[in-house]
């Protein structure tokens, strides 16, 4: 799927951990919406399944209020529940064949990737885009692998012909970086997240990917 289909250069990852209360979690992550965010991505991953369909629901209606895409990870169930424009799954998921037998087109479908093999194979399987890294060194480093760097970013663009986003340890000063290496947009939490002032955050990063002048 082209990146005009895609629609959006800069894509949000959640991390209720970073927030004191549920209410500053959503609070924050409007702020970024508000400023123009169009992809967000609930990643939730420990949530029991009532709270997180509650969660959904509630990033549903802040989504469509602010006209941005929701992407559910992992969970195809309430993905669908909450009619979210997509699903994020990585490699040890539910498959992407099975997404696309179940839901059509319904969904779009991401896919995290950490090697040029998994790129390659998460487009034979069907995936719309992937995101790519860890690139840098993130605050959660060990959850998410070694950096795998610049250089594997731009031997995956090689191979694949899908859209990419460059993800981990993304902050503003390496943005184009990573799109001169072949991505065509950034995947972050912490460099929005963890900012004191969101909306200034996100206004910045979106600008630096172009999605914003
Ligand atoms: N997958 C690879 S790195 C990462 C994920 C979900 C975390 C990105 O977090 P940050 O704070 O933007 O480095």
């Amino acid at each position: 799927m082209p990146l005009q289909r895609i629609g959006f250069k800069l894509y949000l990852i959640t991390d209720r951990k970073l927030f004191s209360s549920t209410d500053s979690f959503v609070k924050s992550v409007g702020e970024a919406l508000a400023a123009g965010v169009k992809a967000v991505q609930l990643r939730e991953k420990d949530l029991p399944t009532r709270e997180l369909l509650d969660m959904s629901y509630k990033f549903r209606d802040l989504t469509t209020r602010f006209d941005a895409k929701l992407f559910i990870n992992d969970r195809l169930d309430i993905a669908l529940s909450v009619c979210a424009d997509g699903i994020h799954v990585g490699r040890s998921g539910i498959p992407i064949r099975e997404i696309r037998r179940i839901a059509g087109d319904r969904l779009m479908i991401g896919c995290s990737t950490h090697s040029v093999t998994e790129a390659i194979e998460a487009e034979r399987d069907g995936a719309d885009f992937i995101t790519f890294g860890p690139l840098y060194p993130t605050p959660a480093k060990l959850k998410f692998g070694e950096p795998v760097g610049l250089d594997s970013l731009r031997e995956a663009k090689k191979e694949v012909g899908l859209t990419i986003f460059g993800i981990g340890g993304i902050k503003s000063e390496n943005i184009k970086d990573v799109i001169n290496s072949g991505a065509s947009g950034v995947a972050l939490i912490s460099g929005i997240l963890s900012m004191s002032d969101i909306a200034l955050a996100a206004h910045e990063y979106l600008k630096k990917v172009g999605e914003r002048r």
